[in-house]
């Protein structure tokens, strides 16, 4: 028999709208808080001031209601967000909690990438439930020593849905909405797809993968040419030998566009300094983890940085006599391009701008970012109850 479980949504039962930003205009949002405790409404991935990042500082008590109100100033990309309060972050994502922000550039129309939304044009978000034993969202006793960790893979919301592909293109934009659980997206056929952005945007060389990998907060988005095969034909995303999603082609309308790339809408390619301004340590497992030795305290600020200022930041996974673990660390207010991995240069126009970047055990990365917006932010790690148990810092830009 069905049994009915408890949600959490945004606008609805579960997850919430796509909201759609255009860049240049001025945008309000309001939040109204039905839940019987506080929240945030965090958008993660916008380069805005703190006052309305919705951290962990900008509460929305039960009952009330918040507005915020900005300017969109970055490039197109696929954002999302969800909430951010101290102590409830990851169980409010888990319950549902989370949404999609596409930031569209009226001058990158050019750009002749798919962008008819649910056509030729789509979101999976990757998430992973404990819905066996009718344990359906059941935070509590869910398994999270190291992040909530689940038996089945929701995609949107849904278990193993399929989709009727109609044109020989398909952009699908996948995010990790996922507590805890890291993926490896491959086609079930092992043939290749192109990746064409990353967190914060494109990529000026779009490059054909056979995999992708997603830890919890990042985003990519891919191009999947259908335009070879034939009408009838099924080909699914896997990960882990898991079906995300059986495409079904029905029709090839458009033309091949497999050579397209975006034309503009990237950012150029940054004069790459070389001196480190700051190094963190991520250290730990489950409840014992730390940022360069200290657990989160919203009393300090670890970090200081000026407005305008570019600087190079060194993040390193330290491991310990057990291993250790991937950590995905994300900062909060700023995209940044990686420049390197343990030493290996990175090709700069292979890579877009990120906000979240896995870092396995014993890897060194050098990031670099310009901070163009004042406040209080949150760097932290993005599997959630790992923030929660104290992997976060903060950084004040003045
Ligand atoms: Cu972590």
């Amino acid at each position: 028999m069905l049994k009915k479980t408890k949600t959490l949504g945004y606008n609805g039962n579960y997850l919430g709208p796509v909201v759609e930003l255009k860049k240049g205009k001025t945008v309000t949002i309001r939040t109204v808080n039905r839940l019987s405790e506080a929240t945030t409404s965090h958008w993660h991935g916008l380069v805005v001031p703190s006052s309305v990042d919705g951290g962990p500082h900008q509460v929305v008590k039960a009952g009330e209601t918040k507005v915020v109100k900005f300017k969109v100033k970055q490039n197109e990309s696929t954002l999302w967000f969800h909430p951010h309060p101290m102590g409830k972050t990851a169980e409010q994502v888990y319950k549902g909690l989370a949404g999609l922000l596409y930031v569209k550039d009226e001058k990158t129309k050019e750009t002749m990438l798919p962008q008819k939304y649910g056509e030729n044009d789509i979101p999976l978000i990757l998430q992973d439930r404990k819905v066996k034993n009718r344990n359906v969202l059941g935070y509590a006793d869910v398994e999270k020593t190291d992040g909530a960790l689940g038996d089945t893979l929701l995609v949107n919301g849904t278990i193993n849905p399929y989709f009727n592909v109609k044109y020989s293109q398909l952009r699908v934009r996948l995010i990790n909405g996922s507590n805890a659980r890291n993926y490896v997206v491959k086609l079930s056929d092992g043939s290749s797809f192109k990746k064409i952005a990353d967190d914060g945007g494109y990529i000026s060389k779009p490059k054909n993968v056979k995999k992708i990998e997603l830890s919890p907060g990042e985003r990519i988005e891919v191009l999947v040419d259908f335009s070879k095969r034939k009408i009838g034909e099924t080909v699914s995303f896997e990960t882990n030998g898991v079906r995300v999603v059986n495409f079904k082609l029905k029709d090839k309308q458009g033309t091949n566009l497999s050579a397209l790339a975006p034309k503009s809408g990237y950012e150029k390619p940054l004069k790459t300094l070389s001196t480190v301004n700051q190094k963190l340590t991520l250290f730990g497992m489950g409840k014992n983890v730390e940022i360069n030795g200290k657990k989160f305290d919203e009393t300090r600020i670890d970090i200081k940085a000026k407005q305008g200022e570019t600087e190079i930041w060194e993040v390193y996974n330290k491991k310990d006599m057990m291993g250790g673990m991937t950590h995905p660390f994300h900062i909060h207010g700023v995209q940044f391009k990686v420049l390197e991995r343990n030493g290996q240069k990175l090709d700069n126009q292979e890579t877009g701008l990120k906000d979240t970047i896995a870092i396995k055990p014993d890897e060194r990365v050098k990031i670099q970012m310009t901070f163009k917006e004042k406040g209080v932010f949150m760097y932290h790690c993005h599997i959630l109850e790992h923030e929660e148990n104290g992997m976060m810092g903060q950084l004040k830009v003045d």
